[in-house]
């Protein structure tokens, strides 16, 4: 696995796993909904997290959770360019959670370094915006689109098919003229993914590790967390825990989560005994 992601002006070290911190200016996300809407509050979560340890930190304007409207793109911007403009003072990746190519643009010029799209820059002009920048992507797996995703799942085999949807947006990455060293993959748990699908999802991560890119996870507070723990969303810490240290375990190199000071002190113990 590359041991760095080239984020633009920042070189992003993942010799050892990385925690990644999640902002919602939303209204409506699922586990931190209408939380940090006001600008102040939400560079004020931003500066905790990076205190308690993040090296990343992902802001998004637009939630994708199960049967999410989309969002207008000024709307999206009116929401996260204020916060992005006051966070470049932080010892730490910017990252854009975002699917619209004039939402990554604008964020990459108020100094984002990474654009995390869980659409793999499918959207038309998407792959133009981020290799103009120079900046890093992560390339996230959804079957369907969050309107509609969590209907009726199928695969025939889900790591084998999640696999190649990736491989084929790595290559198209590449032939738009962003490198390996700028690139992350993401098998995207609970986008279009039954409980099985994610299960089989997380056993299977080695195969993905495979690739040499980078495999960021995004387990937390999810409803799988809950169907399994049977604990409703702001109790599901422990359980994401668990599924972030199989997740490094299996060689992922990123963590996405809500929970940065559990997290970042889960993975340092681990580390010790893994001997990183
Ligand atoms: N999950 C969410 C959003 N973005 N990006 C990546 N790469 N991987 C993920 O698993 C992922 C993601 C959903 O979580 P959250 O942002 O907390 O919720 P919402 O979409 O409701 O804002």
């Amino acid at each position: 696995m590359s041991a760095w992601l080239d984020c633009g002006g920042r070189r992003l070290d993942l010799a050892r796993p990385v925690v990644m911190g999640v902002l919602n200016v939303t209204p409506d996300s699922f586990s931190d909904g209408g939380r940090y809407l006001d600008p102040g509050l939400a560079v004020e979560q931003a500066a905790r997290m990076c205190e308690e340890g993040a090296a990343i930190i992902d802001i998004g304007g637009e939630s994708t959770r199960p049967g999410a409207p989309s969002v207008p793109a000024d709307e999206e911007m009116r929401r996260i360019l204020p916060v992005i403009g006051r966070l470049a003072r932080l010892p730490v990746v910017i990252s854009v959670d975002t699917r619209k190519p004039e939402v990554m643009r604008a964020a990459l010029d108020a100094g984002a370094g990474l654009v995390n799209d869980v659409a793999a820059l499918r959207a038309p002009g998407a792959l133009e915006a981020v290799a103009a920048s120079g900046a890093a992507a992560c390339l996230m797996h959804m079957q369907g689109e969050p309107a509609s995703m969590q209907r009726e799942p199928a695969y025939v085999d889900v790591v084998t098919e999640v696999k190649a949807f990736l491989e084929d947006r790595v290559q198209a990455c590449r032939a738009a003229g962003i490198g390996t060293g700028r690139l992350a993959i993401d098998p995207g748990f609970g986008f279009g993914k039954t409980l099985e699908h994610n299960l089989a999802l997380l056993r299977g991560l080695p195969r993905l590790v495979e690739s040499g890119l980078p495999v960021m996870v995004g387990l937390s507070r999810k409803s799988m967390i809950g169907a399994l723990s049977g604990r409703p969303v702001g109790e599901r810490v422990a359980g994401g825990l668990a599924l972030a240290l199989w997740a490094v375990q299996s060689g992922a190199a990123i963590v996405r989560t809500h929970d940065v000071r559990p997290t970042v002190d889960a993975l340092a113990t681990w580390l010790a005994v893994s001997g990183g």
